[in-house]
């Protein structure tokens, strides 16, 4: 008689948007912590990073220069994903800040799984989308990048 074991994954089909509101965080500060983490997890689309003149900000946004470059939201529970929206900067920046982007979704915030290929479009595709080839399970999503470039994301949606 065989024996043997094996880890059960619980996971959920999410409805509607789950990352909304979830705890977010990223690989650095900018020079501002207006541009903070949570950002792109309020529901607001605005895509202009602040507002002119102004203090307030629209966008997360990271340090310049630096590796590595990411943000990170922990969904708070462990979901099929299926579908990442991205909305980006309309203004100074944005084909270089997006161009390069992708995604990754894991279980836990170390070996996780791509979604979708790496984004290599321009400015006229605001938002858009990460498509995971199949859907993967995870808790945490990650939207990273190879080189040095800051990660600045207006709103961030994820979907089972
Ligand atoms: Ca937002």
């Amino acid at each position: 008689m065989e024996s043997g074991s094996y880890v059960a994954i619980k996971y959920t089909k999410g409805i509607g948007n789950v990352a909304l509101g979830k705890h977010a965080w990223q690989s650095s500060p900018y020079v501002t912590e207006l541009a903070y983490p949570g950002l792109a997890v309020d529901g607001d689309k605005t895509t202009t990073l602040l507002q002119d003149g102004g203090n307030i900000y629209f966008c997360t946004h990271t340090s310049t220069g630096l590796t590595p470059q990411w943000w990170m939201v922990d969904l708070e529970r462990t979901y099929q994903v299926s579908i990442i929206v991205v909305w980006g900067r309309e203004r100074f920046g944005w084909d270089s800040r997006t161009k390069g982007l992708a995604a990754t979704v894991g279980i836990g915030v170390t070996n996780m799984h791509q979604c979708g290929d790496q984004f290599q479009g321009s400015v006229s595709e605001n938002p858009f989308n990460f498509t995971c080839k199949s859907p993967l399970v995870g808790r945490f999503m990650k939207i990273f990048r190879e080189d040095s470039e800051p990660v600045t994301l207006c709103e961030v949606e994820v979907y089972s």
